[in-house]
């Protein structure tokens, strides 16, 4: 037995293959609900995936296909934020991605710029590592089948195309919200999101153009890989509808090479690692 033991190669990783493209441990339609009450204490111990600090993972005993940064737009949403890595992890662990979770907090009272800090998310998570792909992600937002596999596609892709709010039905065929990905090539093309929407609504519907004039479309899972739950939530303060914002989509052709990754300013106020993700904490120069 020792012999047998001693025979194995010191290290096994350079002998690992590709993971397959189709994971073999997903589960298919999941159980989603929100009704426990688990404190983050709870869910960092209810969590059996060998997380490395950061919320960083990579299969064990595979290469991953893709290294994917998952970035989440966030303030004041710490419930939902529970919700989501308990669910996210067990799910993306068994699709077998090199991830790192990214929960981008913008600083201060002013008023909230989602686009803005998934470009922020998109540039600092880059400062880390060689990510290929990025998930951007409402924190509200959970799957409900883990073959929704968040990774990037040969176009941007939009997963929540089915979500319990919107009777699981896809609101228009141009939406582009809630969750979707793009190569850090797809990405980079598109100049990222607009800098420019404060407040509320518009900026999915700019980057969607942005991707449609640069000559590419998006692809969507089926309407039943595609089913999600969103948590229940009240409108945040200092994110009202914007009234401005409809307006400026009519301008994206015009502005969008200007106004993106190659104009983004903000200052990282502070990051702090948790075993479950990576907390950057942005000063985006938001209005009051
Ligand atoms: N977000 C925050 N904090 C905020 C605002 C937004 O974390 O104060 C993030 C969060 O990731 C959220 C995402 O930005 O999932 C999108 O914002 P949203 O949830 O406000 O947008 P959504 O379209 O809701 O989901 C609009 C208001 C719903 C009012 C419902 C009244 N029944």
């Amino acid at each position: 037995r020792l012999q047998e033991i001693t025979r194995m190669p010191p290290s096994t990783s350079k002998f690992l293959g590709p993971c397959p493209d189709t994971p073999p441990g997903l589960k298919g339609p999941l159980n989603v609900d929100f009704d426990y009450k688990l404190t983050l204490d709870e869910v960092r111990k209810n969590i059996s995936s060998p997380l490395k600090e950061g919320g960083r993972y990579k299969p064990l005993d595979c290469i991953a296909q893709q290294k994917v940064a998952i970035i989440i737009p966030f303030r004041n949403r710490h419930e939902h934020l529970k919700h989501w890595l308990y669910y996210l992890h067990p799910i993306l662990e068994r699709q077998q991605l090199d991830y790192g979770v990214y929960i981008i907090n913008q600083d201060g009272e002013g008023v909230f710029n989602r686009a803005k800090l998934m470009n922020a998310g998109f540039v600092e998570a880059l400062k880390e590592y060689d990510y290929d792909c990025f998930v951007f992600s409402d924190i509200d937002l959970v799957p409900m089948d883990d073959r929704n596999l968040y990774r990037c596609f040969q176009i941007p892709r939009h997963f929540s195309v089915a979500i319990d709010k919107f009777d699981f039905k896809l609101p228009s065929p141009a939406n582009f919200g809630g969750v979707i990905s793009l190569s850090k090539s797809q990405f980079s093309k598109i100049n990222g999101f607009s800098n420019t929407f404060w407040g509320w609504g518009g900026e999915d519907d700019d980057l969607y153009l942005r991707v449609i004039f640069h000559g590419m479309s998006i692809s969507r899972p089926d309407m039943v890989i595609g089913k999600y739950k969103m948590i229940k939530h009240v409108r945040d303060l200092h994110n009202e509808q914007n009234p401005v914002n409809a307006d400026k989509v009519r301008h994206t052709k015009s502005t969008m090479n200007e106004d993106g990754i190659n104009s983004l300013n903000y200052t990282v106020k502070e990051i702090v690692k948790d075993i479950l993700y990576t907390w950057i904490t942005v000063d985006i120069q938001a209005p009051l």
